[in-house]
């Protein structure tokens, strides 16, 4: 008689899974409903849902299929001529023509919404990133070179170039290249080596760059805007100049540009970061002879704005992912989801996550308005001031946010073909790159020092906090107010130099918080008057708990 065998079904794991990422923000849905007219939010409703569908569906899909490609650098041809081409990844290819058709810049300068154009182009990029990866880097780069150009009044150069940066058309669509870290620093740029060689008899501007470029991202890219130093010109920043160049020429060939090597970075694996040669590549001056890299801020602080954008991107596509894992995966006889500790820990990060987006949209809302014409009062004083802010503070927040949810997966959160370690790969570049935290840091000072007081950031924080009714929101922005108070006297308090640059992190930093706390409270109390939901109050509370002041004394 043959034994029959008992057989029990293999215990088979759920992934989680993505729903159109527009509908099932709440974060982003309540924000747009509070700041944009009910009749303009409807028009644009359509393109953030196709955005949010194509990010929770076809782009994931895609991306994580692409998961092992990265781009290839070719430097020869089987003849050996110098080809220095590069083949980018499939998902990348997708991203370039998505982002062109669904305006993930042109919808910034179209202004159909005056300054809110900024705001909803934000949005798009903001649902748009998190399944492109990192294609947010080339993007970012050409609105900020579309930004240069137009502030830079170069008729001939916005002539050429605005309109492929800024359309729709993908067949059209350029992105461009930010050059300028070289060897001798990141962040000093004043010490760039590059020369740049006046063309004999030239009346246009036009010059040969000699140098190298030591970590110059998305190189594929058909412009870039990079700083060198004309021949005779004073060391330091003020003696660079802006230059714009074609990468490559008629022929398709790099322009006297020898790509050298794609950098071997932990993260943004599918950017081809490169290091290249410049051997008379020929450029056109932006705007005057001296003080590019005061000349080029528009590039950093729109690029910055990004880094936020981008920052608070992760954080949101970690947490969907995380919440609807904790429905799904059980242990100890419930899902994750009925653990008090789990959600616990996702709400705490959540909180981030929500104070985050708010200060990295506020942010967006201050550049539309500078760019629309439509400043109010302390305007131009808060963007130049909360843009480091808003940067350093957000891409820490993505750091810690994207490693704790790869925790909440358990061993799986540290496995490659989940598609979750990317995300904390990709999060810890948003400190380091367009300025360290300690730089911004630093940056915030300078930004801060020309009036010696945060009096603008207290005045609209009190402002904001005229709607605030409900009473725990209330005690919540005295801790805002009581910790903006404390930073002001740190700053009058700490004359000596080397205490304040010592202090500059933990001064930034709270300002940050304590700004995030208060957009957070604003927020709330709409929320709790408009939707009758208390899930943002929640977030303020949380996120107050867990700390907004860190100066310390004598620091
Ligand atoms: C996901 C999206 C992310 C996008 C990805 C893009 C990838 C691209 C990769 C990269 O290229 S990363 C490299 C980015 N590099 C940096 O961000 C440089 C970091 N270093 C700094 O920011 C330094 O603070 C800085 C180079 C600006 C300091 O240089 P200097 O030579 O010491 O200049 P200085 O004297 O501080 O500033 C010159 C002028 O610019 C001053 O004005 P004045 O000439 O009128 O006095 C400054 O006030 C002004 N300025 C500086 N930063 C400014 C600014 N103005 C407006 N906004 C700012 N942010």
């Amino acid at each position: 008689m043959r034994r029959s065998r008992l057989v029990t079904a293999p215990f088979q794991q759920t992934p989680p899974t993505l729903g159109n990422q527009y509908a099932d923000d709440r974060v982003l849905r309540s924000y747009l409903a509070r700041v944009f007219p009910a009749d303009a939010l409807r028009e644009i409703e359509p393109s953030l849902i196709e955005m949010g569908r194509l990010a929770g569906d076809e782009l994931y899909q895609l991306q994580l299929a692409d998961r092992l490609n990265e781009p290839q650098l070719t430097q020869w041809d089987a003849w050996g001529n110098r080809v220095d081409e590069i083949e980018l990844t499939p998902l990348w290819r997708v991203a370039e023509r998505v982002a062109a058709e669904h305006g993930v810049v042109a919808t910034a300068y179209e202004r159909k919404h005056g300054s809110l154009s900024r705001v909803h182009q934000c949005a798009l990029a903001y649902l748009f990133t998190p399944s492109t990866d990192i294609y947010s880097c080339p993007l970012a780069m050409t609105d900020g070179a579309a930004r240069t150009l137009l502030f830079s009044g170069n008729e001939t150069l916005i002539e050429r170039a605005v309109p492929h940066l800024t359309t729709r058309e993908p067949s059209e669509f350029w992105t461009a290249g930010q050059w300028m870290t070289e060897l001798t620093g990141g962040s000093d740029v004043g010490l760039s080596e590059t020369v740049a060689k006046e063309q004999p008899g030239s009346e246009t501007g036009e010059f040969r760059l000699y140098g190298r470029k030591w970590f110059t991202s998305a190189i594929s890219s058909q412009i870039a805007l990079t700083l060198a130093r004309p021949e005779d010109n004073p060391p330091g920043g003020r003696g660079l100049a802006l230059f714009y160049i074609e990468t490559r020429d008629e022929h398709g060939r790099p322009h006297n540009i020898e790509i050298n090597r794609l950098k071997d970075k932990l993260g943004t694996r599918k950017v081809p970061t490169a290091e290249l040669t410049l051997n008379g590549t020929p450029a056109q001056l932006v705007m005057g002879t001296t003080d590019g890299v005061r000349n080029i801020t528009p590039l950093l602080n729109i690029t910055r704005l990004w880094n936020g954008i981008s920052a608070v991107a992760l954080m949101r596509r970690g947490l969907a992912l995380a919440f609807d894992y904790a429905g799904k995966r059980v242990a100890f006889g419930s899902t994750l989801s009925e653990k008090a500790l789990h959600m616990d820990t996702l709400a705490g990060l959540q909180a981030e996550a929500e104070a985050a987006f708010h200060l990295a949209f506020y942010v967006a809302e201050l550049t539309g308005r500078i760019e629309a014409g439509e400043m109010e009062e302390h305007d131009a004083w808060l963007l130049r001031s909360l843009t480091p802010i808003m940067k350093l503070i957000t891409a820490k927040q993505a750091v810690t946010v994207t490693s704790e949810v790869l925790e909440s997966f358990g061993g799986a959160g540290y496995v490659e073909d989940t598609g979750l370690p990317v995300l904390l790969r990709d999060a810890q570049v948003l400190p380091i790159w367009e300025g360290t935290t300690n730089v911004l840091a630093l940056d915030t000072l300078r930004a801060i020092n020309a009036t010696e007081s945060i009096a603008p950031l207290q005045s609209v924080v009190t402002e904001m906090f005229e709607s605030v009714h409900d009473s725990p929101l209330l005690d919540l922005a005295r801790i805002s107010q009581a910790a903006l108070t404390h930073a002001q006297s740190w700053l009058h308090g700490v004359t000596d130099r080397s205490q304040r640059e010592a202090g500059a992190r933990r001064f930034a930093l709270t300002l940050g918080r304590a700004m995030e706390l208060a957009l957070l409270i604003r927020h709330a109390q709409w929320s709790q008057d408009h939707e009758q939901d208390n899930l943002a109050s929640d977030s303020a509370r949380r996120f107050a708990q867990a700390g907004i002041d860190l100066i310390v004394q004598h620091s």
